[in-house]
């Protein structure tokens, strides 16, 4: 709590520096560190200015690039499972594949020392899926939290509209669930590309009231059609996930360790403490279900937005000093403990969402390994 304490001292003169500069902070940290990025590229044997790619903001690309996002995402929902449906009954799509790798892994990829990189790899694996099973040009677009913290409903992300991922749930009357407060939805999606999407799997762990209908098996994999309910509001934004909080955790974590516990929330929710972190609070924004459960989140169509933004505030902290803060991860193996530390040369394995796989030390550069991209 003392470090924490002395993190938010410390990064008030730096705040008031930035509300003077014209432009966003956080761009201004990404700018900051792009001339790192581009020397690395420059030695890079793989990854070259003319392959490399470019992941932009939701907001800033062409209402025919968000068009093509969504169809590539419908798309993979129409492409069957490669899955086998006797242990998987509720894979029925490629996009359940991915929903499927992350439930099983659940436990040992969070709050872990493989915590960015696995989700870096996961986010990567799927614009690739989008890219090379569904004809999709362009890259994984992200949702900068800061840009749209005071109101995320109203945001070309969620704003219901045939370019936004849809909106917020129907407005229903339901209490708060654990930590997530009651938002103004709760109800089915009713508006927007995804309104007639069909949820399978789930869920494991819910976070909504009233709960969704149990899965026909434990854990959770049985086949369970429902809608997508999700439950928007500023609540959390507005405290977590500002530009000023996004900042704060870049420039005020000197080690990994310490920036990968401040972005996945520390728990302390008063003044100084590190409250939700932007990685639940962009999570817990779009709530709902399955958006607010922790096994099956990723099958919202919001998540691969939340996640790439999770990986750029990852590649802008990395970007200020590459050289120390490239190959180091910090943390054990087991959510719980009990597992040994992780290593760099620990594996990360998807399953049949990406055929190859990778130690955590070749998936901690954006320029190196199997990728090759940049935000912009
Ligand atoms: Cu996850």
């Amino acid at each position: 709590m003392a470090r924490l304490t002395l993190a938010g001292m410390l990064a008030v003169p730096w705040l008031l520096l930035a509300g003077l500069a014209s432009g966003d902070a956080v761009s201004d940290l990404q700018d900051a560190g792009r001339a790192n990025i581009d020397a690395q590229i420059a030695k890079s044997a793989t990854c070259t200015k003319e392959n490399l790619q470019v992941r932009r903001e939701w907001g800033d690309i062409s209402a025919d690039e968000k068009k093509a996002y969504i169809a590539a995402m419908l798309c993979i929902m129409e492409k069957p499972s490669k899955l086998d449906p006797v242990q998987f009954p509720g894979a029925k799509s490629r996009y359940d594949d991915f929903v499927v790798v992350h439930m099983n892994q659940t436990m040992t990829i969070h709050g872990t020392g493989n915590f960015l990189s696995w989700h870096r790899y996961y986010t990567w694996a799927f614009e690739r899926v989008l890219q090379t099973e569904c004809g999709y040009n362009g890259t994984q677009p992200y949702w900068d939290w800061g840009r749209w913290a005071q109101d995320p409903e109203t945001s070309p992300i969620f704003d219901g509209s045939e370019t936004s991922l849809s909106g917020n749930g129907e407005k229903i009357d339901h209490k708060a669930s654990g930590m997530v407060p009651a938002g103004n939805g709760g109800g089915c999606v009713l508006a927007g590309p995804f309104k007639d999407m069909v949820v399978h799997l789930g869920p494991v762990s819910p976070s909504i009231d009233p709960a969704p209908p149990r899965n026909p098996r434990t854990d959770g994999y049985g086949d369970n059609p429902r809608c997508l309910r999700r439950d928007i509001s500023n609540q959390l934004s507005s405290k977590f996930s500002r530009t000023e909080d996004i900042v704060n955790l870049i420039s005020t974590s000197p080690d990994i360790g310490t920036f990968q516990t401040v972005m996945q929330g520390t728990g302390g929710f008063g003044v100084g403490g590190g409250g939700m972190g932007v990685h639940g609070a962009g999570h817990f924004t779009i709530a709902g279900d399955p958006g607010g459960d922790f096994y099956t989140s990723p099958n919202d169509p919001a998540f691969w937005v939340h996640h790439s933004m999770i990986d750029r505030t990852w590649t802008i902290w990395q970007s200020q000093d590459l050289e120390a803060r490239t190959q180091v991860i910090d943390g054990g193996t087991s959510m719980f403990g009990g597992g040994r530390m992780a290593s760099l040369d620990d594996l990360v394995f998807l399953g049949v969402s990406a055929e190859e796989v990778y130690p955590i030390k070749e998936l901690v550069s954006v320029v190196d390994g199997p990728f090759c991209y940049v935000y912009e």
